[in-house]
This record gives structure tokens, sequence and C-alpha cells, in this order.
């Protein structure tokens, strides 16, 4: 099935945040710092009020005097809005102007004067804990360093005791670097103060609008009641837009002060250089093996960079997300890892861009460290991995950092990938290849096959274990189905592009028998839905899409309870097929939903105790996570002379359950694919030995294009989840998780014949041709 919402996108007749217009608007700029460290000596922000279309100007100390200069971050950290004592990253919002149109709020920034005196910066996480390293965060009470936690996962004792038997040991560092989400449309908002009623409208592009509503409740102590976020098409999130930024708040503040509403969008640098980045991770990883290649033990330490403000959004129990899945999908004795969070004069962040709550960095890491230790037992990596790969039978999996797999049959996606890839023949195409290069045939590339089997776990999550901010991770659906048979579902999550509207409506209409044209969903604005967390880890289908299904099978049974009295049969005779309850042998005689909808709604005497009307509710409290698979393969052409790297093929099989849109599991699939090869190839958010941002710009920031992707081949295979009502598991983040392991895996594995066993992302040309320098050809 076509995507619905597609009808008005293809038409250029979205409503994203910037077409919201509303009359006497204002338009915000932000001010921010030149600076990655420095102490704000005076801000004179005169001249700028002088300017003849400004309608006010913001500072920290101005918001000081609201209470409102610091802001609760969604780690239980606090945020400047706008700075006061310090700016401590680049990019940093230093002041807000309010001014009739856009470009005179632009205009009015370059004429506040602010005296800074800079500080040496924290740029490198692996040097923020050295004594001598300037404190960032002296605005803490007693803080003297820049550690902000440090978490463990695991059976440390165990996992050591592996480690100390084992036959072998191979460790390896691994960076998993800055990158960034870069939607699309930038963040922004429309703020709309109403005096009289005392009502905030909030038009903001968030992911998770009831959670931002709740933390401007409790920011700003306005009733929560009295707040009204709306959150229209969105033109990509990926994470980016699931914080609260100071832009937002400043937003809010400028319509209290002026009494008109204020937008305030930011242009693209901004969004580059100061909203929520991705990754971060300085990883060490240890494998513990025996000489077969049978895997025994891992053993990971981790320094993670969480810029100036620790402002991730993670479950409030996993400072480090979702890390401790690392083990992937292997099965062995013990594990353990250890995470050290620190603070650096960079923007604030680290959980965004397809994460899954840190599995990126995970499943990145434990699949390079298959291919360091079948470098070093010279096994082929497809082999050790299928040695390796826990079994169907294993299933519920206990893992051992504490997870429970749902369900899974890992090789047969991976025979799969092999199959569809022709594994066997590349490999002995690329030997005969490389016995000609070795012969001096030097004119070609050479070919690199990578592989990566990642296990994912999303739907976040239990409320048992998981909360942000002390908000339980469950969601709430409302179905009505009007008195002629259409019906309104209303739900918690939000769409960035992930085709919410027809998905959702698809459920229903699996459940009901109702046509799908027949239900329209109602997301992204907190009046007109049930509360609910959000969208983001994949968990829209987990959590949001099961409580479609469970809120369309109450209609279902109520609808039977009429249908009884309709047909005048005990409910206990009636048998459902999709779109009508009959009676049980006698096919005939039955009511569909649509006549029971109008029913319901008439003078029919109903029995006792049965409401009128066909509608429910419900909350939506998942018993575990769902843990989506796949297997990708990766085949590249690497050019020894220049570094340049080809992606030549990308085969991926994912399992993410029961599809409820095959055509749009394959675009989620497609677009993360593309991500990872931009990930594994160019993307970069890097920054000088002062904390000077050097990426802000798509000059520099390099994002894939359909130049640099293959045509992508895909494969599936379905394993329900078995607790999910419908068995569908997430998939929006699979292929972003899975798809950097199996191109840098391709790559190390052409560079092989040089000797070189790891080189870090982005595997740029100059990345890659400087690996292999100085470094003979060898079998
Ligand atoms: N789906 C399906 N069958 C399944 C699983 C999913 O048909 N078994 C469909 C869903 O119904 C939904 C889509 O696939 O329409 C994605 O579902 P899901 O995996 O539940 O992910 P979410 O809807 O929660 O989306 C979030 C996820 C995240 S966290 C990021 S980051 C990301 C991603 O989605 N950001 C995106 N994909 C994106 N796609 C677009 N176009 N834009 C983004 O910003
Ligand atoms: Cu981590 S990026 Mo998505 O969960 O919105």
């Amino acid at each position: 099935m076509h995507r619905k919402e597609d009808a008005r996108f293809v038409r250029g007749r979205g409503t994203y945040v910037d077409d919201v217009n509303l009359p006497g608007m204002l338009y915000g700029a932000v001010l921010r710092s030149p600076y990655a460290h420095a102490r704000i000596v005076s801000i004179d922000t005169s001249a700028a009020q002088a300017h003849p279309r400004v309608k006010a100007v913001i500072t920290g100390q101005v918001l000081e005097s609201l209470k409102l200069a610091w802001m609760p971050t969604l780690s239980y950290d606090t945020q400047a809005v706008l700075a006061t004592d310090k700016v401590r990253f680049q990019g940093q919002e230093v002041a807000f102007v309010v001014a009739e149109d856009k470009y005179s709020a632009r205009d009015a920034l370059e004429l506040i004067d602010v005296e800074y005196e800079p500080l040496p910066a924290v740029v490198d996480a692996r040097k923020a804990l050295d004594p001598e390293a300037p404190v960032i965060r002296d605005d803490k009470e007693g803080k003297a360093n820049n550690h902000i936690f440090d978490w463990s996962a695991g059976d440390e004792a165990a996992t050591d005791a592996a480690f100390a038997r084992a036959e072998v040991v191979v460790a390896q560092d691994v960076l998993y670097p800055r990158v960034h989400p870069a939607p699309l449309e930038t963040c922004g908002a429309v703020a709309d103060f109403d005096k009289v009623t005392g009502k905030l409208t909030m038009w903001c592009n968030t992911q998770a609008p009831h959670a931002h509503r709740t933390v401007y409740a409790l920011v700003a102590g306005l009733p929560e009641h009295k707040i009204r976020v709306i959150s229209p098409d969105i033109g990509g999130g990926f994470g980016n837009k699931v914080p609260i930024y100071p832009g937002y708040v400043c937003a809010i503040v400028g319509s209290i002060v002026t009494g008109k509403p204020v937008k305030w969008m930011e242009d693209r640098s901004e969004n580059l250089m100061s909203t929520g980045f991705a990754r971060d991770y300085h990883m060490h990883g240890e494998v513990a093996a025996d000489r077969d290649g049978k895997i025994r033990a891992l053993r990971v330490k981790v320094i993670a960079d969480h810029g100036a403000f620790n402002g991730t959004a993670q479950p409030t129990k996993f400072p480090a997300g979702f890390f401790h899945v690392f083990t992937g999908s292997y099965d062995m004795e013990a594990a353990h890892c250890a995470v050290t969070g620190v603070y650096t004069n960079k923007a604030p962040g680290g959980v965004a861009y397809a994460c899954s709550f840190r599995i990126t960095e995970a499943a990145y890491l434990v699949e390079r460290l298959i291919d360091v230790l079948a470098y070093e037992l010279k096994m082929d990596p497809a082999q050790l991995r299928m040695k390796n790969l826990l079994k169907p039978e294993q299933f519920p999996y206990p893992s051992p950092t504490g997870w429970e797999y749902d369900s899974g049959d890992y090789p047969k996606a991976l025979r799969l990938a092999m199959d569809i890839a022709g594994y066997e023949e590349l490999r002995k195409q690329q030997a005969a290849e490389l016995q000609n290069w070795l012969a001096g045939d030097h004119t070609g590339t050479l070919t690199g096959i990578g592989i990566s089997f990642f296990t994912e776990a999303v739907g976040a999550g239990p409320r048992k274990h998981m909360d942000i901010l002390g908000l339980g991770m469950a969601d709430g659906a409302e179905l009505r189905v009007h008195p002629t048979g259409k019906g309104v579902l209303r739900i918690s999550v939000q769409s960035q592009g992930q085709g919410h509207e027809t998905t959702y409506a698809q459920i229903v209409a699996e459940e009901l028998g109702i046509p799908v044209d027949d239900i329209e969903v109602v997301h992204g604005d907190t009046d007109q839905t049930p509360f609910g967390l959000g969208t983001y880890g994949s968990r829209s289908t987990p959590v949001s899409g099961a409580a479609t299904a469970v809120v369309a099978r109450k209609v279902r049974e109520r609808a039977k309870l009429v249908a009884s009295a309709m047909l005048e049969v005990d409910e206990g005779d009636l048998e459902w097929e999709k779109g009508r309850w009959y009676v049980r042998g006698d096919r005939e005689q039955g009511k569909t939903i649509q006549e029971i909808a109008m029913a319901a709604h008439s003078s029919l005497e109903l029995p006792d105790g049965v409401e009128g009307h066909l509608d429910a509710t419900t909350v939506y409290n998942p018993p575990n996570l769902t843990f989506p698979f796949g297997a990708y393969i990766c085949v590249v052409d690497v050019d020894p002379g220049t570094g340049q790297v080809k992606v030549r093929r990308f085969v991926a099989v994912d399992d993410c359950g029961v599809r409820i849109n095959p055509t749009i599991v394959e675009g989620q699939v497609h677009g993360g694919l593309a991500d990872g090869v931009g990930m594994a190839l160019m993307q970069l958010i890097a920054f000088d030995e002062d904390g000077n941002c050097l990426g802000a710009s798509f000059m520099d920031y390099l994002l894939p294009t359909s130049v640099e992707c293959p045509s992508w081949e895909l494969g599936e295979t379905v394993t329900p989840s078995p607790h999910h009502p419908i068995g569908a598991k997430g998939v929006g983040e699979s292929a972003t998780v899975g798809s950097p392991a199996a191109v840098v895996n391709a790559v190390m594995d052409a560079l092989k014949p040089f000797g070189v066993r790891h080189a870090d992302m982005p595997l740029t040309p100059a990345q890659v041709w400087r690996a292999i320098q100085g470094r003979p050809l060898r079998t």
C-alpha cells in the first residue's frame, strides 16, 4: 500500500513549522558564542535595542531574573538557555533578539557587543579527566573535574576469569566519531502565549510532543493543561528533534515578553554546530576466544564524550543508553562493559541519528572485534560468525548483560544474505584478483567483502525499568468509530517521515476490517492525542503499534456486545471474521462493523452494562523490548593509489518480525543504509584544538547521495515477536545500526593484504591512503 501522507507531500502541501504564520508574528534569532570556552565579561545590548524593528533583546541576565537561565536536560543535568557566566562550546546560545522580520533580527545580532575572556578548551575526551584539564562545569557547586558518570554492566569477575583462561585474546581501540543527524528541515518553533487565557501554544518540530509539554510545565511553571504542543509535518528527525533546545525556550520567553507570537528557525550551520549530535564514543574492546574461533568473553571500556551539558535522552537507569547489548548476536560465557561519561567543550547531545540508544556504537564495536579476531585467527569472517551466532533454540535468550532477546533465527538470515551476495563466488574472484596484484598487475582496484550481523533492542520500554525524567515509557491510544463506520485513531507518537498515518491505519484496518482509507490517524498535538513518550529508539511500532492493535481489539469486543443485541443471540455464539461478527454455524446471520457502528449510536436497546457508541482507549506498557536483527554484506572496490572507496554492492537481510507495510520497511532500510555508508565513508563533525567546529556546513559535513550509494539488494526473514500483539518489531534504525560495520569491514578486508587490521571512520580517501602507506602488499 502506498503512503497516505504522500498525497500532500508530493504536491508540496505539507505543513512544516516554518509554514506556520500567525497574525502579528515576530521573529527570533540567536546570538552564538564564537569561542568553545570563554568567560563572559560583559554584554552590551543597547545598540541592538535601539534598532527600529527590534522588539526585545533577551540575555542570560534577563532570564536569570525569571529563573529561566538554566533548564533541566533529559538526563538530569542542567543546560544554559542563554549563557550567563561562561560559554562552554562554540555556537552556544548567548542572546536572543526578537524583531519584526527575520532579517532585522539577524542584523541586530551584530549590534550586540559581548566581551569574552577566552579559556583553554577541552577537545579530546580522553584528556578531559586529566588533573590539569580546565573545569567546564564550574557552575555546579563543588565540581572540580569533567566527570559525568561511571556506569557498567555484566559480570566483571566472570569476564576476567574467562579472559585469564582464554587461548587467544585480541584487543582493539575503536572510535565511533561524532556525527550529526542533519535532518533536511532544521529545528524550529512558533510560540504563542495568550495573556488573556494564559494558554501557550507551541508549534515545534519535536519528536516527543507530550514529553516536551510536561518539561515546559516543569521548567516554566506554566500549568500543563494550559500548554498545547503541536508538532506538524516534520522534515526528518533522526533523533535530532528529541531534546529541548534553548531556542524553543527563548521563543516562549519572547512571546511572553512581547505579547506576540514568536517564530524561531535555525539555519543549517546552527543546526550542525549546536544541536544534538551523535556517537563520539572512544571504545577499547577485547575478545577472548579459543584457537578454533569459539568466543568466550568480551570486555569493553568506553570514554563517552557528552559535550558541555549532558543533554542525551535515554532511559534514566541507562546513562550509556542500551550500549550493554554489545555482546551482539553471539553466544558467550561472560561479558563486561564500563562506560565513563565526560564533559568537553562541544555541543551537548549524544543520543541521536538512528542510534537505538547507543546500539549503533555497540553493534559497530562487536562487529569490528569479530573481524579483528578473524584477522588474527586467519579465519573467514562469515565462518567465524556462523560458529558463534546464537541458535534458534536458545530463544528467549538471556544475555550476559541482562537482556532477554525475544526471538530470532540468526543463521538463516546470514545464510540468506550470503546466498543473495553469492559469497563463496565473491571470495574466489577476490582471491584471483589478489594473485594478479601480487604478480605485479596494479591497474585495477581491490575488492573488499564486509559482513555485519546485528541485534537491536527497540521499543522502550517496560515501565518498571524505563523512564525519561521520571515519565514511564508507556503509550496511550484512542480509537473512535463514527456512526457511519469511519474511524479516528489518536496516538501519542509522531512521524518525522516514517509513514505513521499509513501504517497505524493499516493496523486498525487489519484488526477491524474497516477499509484503510476510512481511518484517519491523528498525532502530534497534545490537545488531541493521549499521553505517550514519543518517537525515537524505533519504539513506535513496538509500543504505539501494539497500543493500536490492543485498542482496535477492544473496539472489536465492544462491537461483539452490540452485535449480540442486534442479532439477539448470546455473545458466546458469535464468531469474528475480518470486518464482521456472525452467528456460529450460520454465516448468513451476521453484522458488519459498519452496521454495528450505526447500531451502537442508534436507539437499539443494549444489554445492561454495555455503553453506547463504539470507541475505546488503552495504555500499552510493553512487557519487553523487541529484538530485530539482520545480516548485511557490503562489497567495495578500493583504489590503493588514491584511497578512494566505491560501494559496489550492498545486501541487507532484515528481520523485523511481521511487516505492517513492506514498502515502508524497505524505505526505512534504504535510508538507513545510505546513512551507514555516509558515516563509514564521509561524515564527521570535527574540531580543531581550540574547539572550533569544522563541520558546520554541507560543504564540510558530507552527506551521501545516490552517487555514493549502490542499488540496495534486500532480503527478509520473518521471526515474529512472541510478546507483541501483531508480532512486529521496530525497524526504523536497523540499517543505520547494522551498515557502518559492514562497510568498514569491507574496506578493511580489501586492505588486509597490506597488513591493515583497523582504521577509524570516516574512511575518506585520505584516511584509507594513509593506512596503507609504507606497507607492502603481501598474502
Ligand atoms: N514498520 C512496519 N513493520 C514493522 C516495523 C515498522 O511496517 N515490522 C513501519 C512502521 O509502522 C513505521 C516505520 O516502519 O511506519 C518505522 O517504524 P519503527 O521501526 O517503529 O520506528 P518509529 O516509527 O518509531 O520511527 C523512529 C525511527 C528512528 S528512532 C529514527 S532516528 C528514524 C527512523 O525512524 N528517523 C527517521 N526512520 C526515519 N525515517 C524518516 N523518513 N525520517 C526520520 O527522521
Ligand atoms: Cu536515537 S535517533 Mo531515533 O531514536 O530518534
